[in-house]
């Protein structure tokens, strides 16, 4: 039987993704790959399906067995993040803060978090934005909350501790959101959080990017450190499917936070993702800890060899990071390539695929984010793939071929294939299991 043409466009395409993505280095800081058993659930019979409420209490029948699974989903989770409660129903790391600020505040109310320009995410983001260098953010735009900054030092890549104590005493927020989406290192949770309690404050700490960091207890530990919830991602380092969940430190948040997440944040919550969520957890548990670590080993191994090329990467220092990501300042190669717009065009055409992105002082030097001042590098991804310190040397040359030498792209671009076929399993995962899709009948 012939196929549907404009089926068969698609599966071309999607066919064409594949290929580009098996010949490159994906250093996309935000992203993952999930093992053969995590992809297995999302193609389930959870994908159809509705489970409204919290387990045991759904408004929908038919969940007696999906019970079990966010039951099991959790319990797995609560383990990982030594937390007492958990919310898995958020669909991505956006929904989860909503979530928070739903839960934790109302319209109008005052929120510190970092800056966009400054490595905050867009659901930190107020209403319209105070600078013209971004445009605004979640927070403001959709719960509506006034959105000030916390002072950052732009160089140092940390918030100022004390600036912050200061803003924290004055402005007396509702909400103080740690985290961020160029976050090399760890925030400073136990010297803010305490001053944060005094003045009735919630403390949020957004862990999307250094989730996987703080499960494999590699990076500071959120909850231990007095925040009082914690929202994530879990698909950057945590290498789970894309969705989003609320972990708190104490019971007393959950009612809370469960009546935000619904009917609040969601209706359908993706079941298919919480068993996928589910079996990442079980896999983390399992090699989290020495996956993660590798993760650091590579993102500093990343930085140096970049650096002892030549490209300007920020907090020498502070030896370039203190987790998964690195940033690199690409002001150097405005005359000869362009600024972060062109630098990611031409890392992509020689596939190497990692993003624009602000420079914390971009701002200062009237770069917006269309075409920033730096590139973000995420070595999660890599590492999955079995990359180690000596890999990055080699990813290292490759930038440096690129953006100094000006060696043609295209011929790059054949050598990271080459490099790439030997890259092609995933590590720090249960083996795949090919005789497992036999329960799923297609009807
Ligand atoms: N915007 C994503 C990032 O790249 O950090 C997170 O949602």
């Amino acid at each position: 039987m012939a196929i549907d043409p404009d089926h068969q466009k698609i599966r071309d395409i999607l066919k064409a993704h594949h290929e580009y993505w098996k010949n490159s280095i994906p250093l996309i800081a935000s992203e993952n790959l999930t093992s053969p058993s995590v992809r297995e659930a999302a193609i389930t019979d959870l994908s159809h399906r509705y489970a409204e409420g919290w387990i045991g209490e759904r408004v929908y029948p038919g969940n007696q067995y999906f019970d079990d699974i966010e039951d099991l989903c959790i319990k797995l989770l609560k383990d990982l993040f030594d937390a007492p409660f958990i919310d898995t129903r958020p669909i991505s790391g956006v929904v989860a803060n909503l979530t928070i600020y739903t839960a934790f505040a109302q319209a109008h109310d005052k929120m510190l978090a970092i800056s966009i320009p400054v490595g905050g995410h867009i659901s930190f983001g107020p209403n319209k934005a105070k600078t013209g260098a971004f445009i605004g953010g979640t927070a403001g735009a959709v719960s509506r909350l006034d959105v000030d900054y916390l002072p950052f030092d732009r160089y140092g890549l940390n918030i100022d501790v004390d600036e912050s104590i200061k803003a924290i005493r004055k402005i007396k927020p509702k909400i103080l959101q740690f985290g961020a989406s160029v976050f090399l290192f760890p925030h400073p949770v136990k010297e803010l959080a305490p001053v944060a309690h005094e003045v009735g404050t919630h403390v949020n700490y957004d862990a999307a990017h250094v989730a996987g960091l703080i499960a494999g207890s590699q990076f500071q530990d959120p909850i231990r450190e007095g925040t009082d919830t914690m929202t994530l991602s879990t698909h950057k380092t945590f290498p789970g499917p894309q969705k989003g969940i609320v972990v708190a430190a104490h019971d007393n948040f959950a009612e809370k936070i469960k009546t935000a997440a619904f009917p609040g944040m969601t209706s359908n919550h993706h079941l298919m993702h919480v068993a996928g969520l589910a079996i990442a957890a079980a896999e983390f548990k399992k090699f989290g800890k020495e996956y993660s670590k590798q993760v650091i080993k590579n993102a500093k191994a990343l930085g140096q060899a970049l650096y002892e090329r030549g490209i300007h990467v920020v907090c020498p220092e502070k030896d370039f990071t203190e987790s998964h990501t690195i940033l690199v300042d690409i002001t150097n190669f405005q005359n000869s390539i362009g600024l972060g717009a062109e630098v990611e065009q031409l890392l992509e055409k020689a596939h190497i695929v990692a993003n624009r992105n602000l420079l914390p002082w971009d701002i200062l030097e009237k770069r917006n984010y269309r075409n920033p001042g730096g590139i973000r590098i995420g070595s999660q991804e890599i590492t999955r793939l079995g990359m180690k310190e000596s890999d990055m040397v080699i990813i290292a040359e490759f930038f440096h071929k690129l953006l100094i030498k000006r060696i043609n792209p295209d011929k790059i671009a054949q050598e990271v294939t080459d490099f790439r076929s030997d890259f092609q399993k995933l590590h720090y995962a249960f083996d795949s299991l090919h005789q497992a899709y036999d329960f799923i009948e297609i009807i």
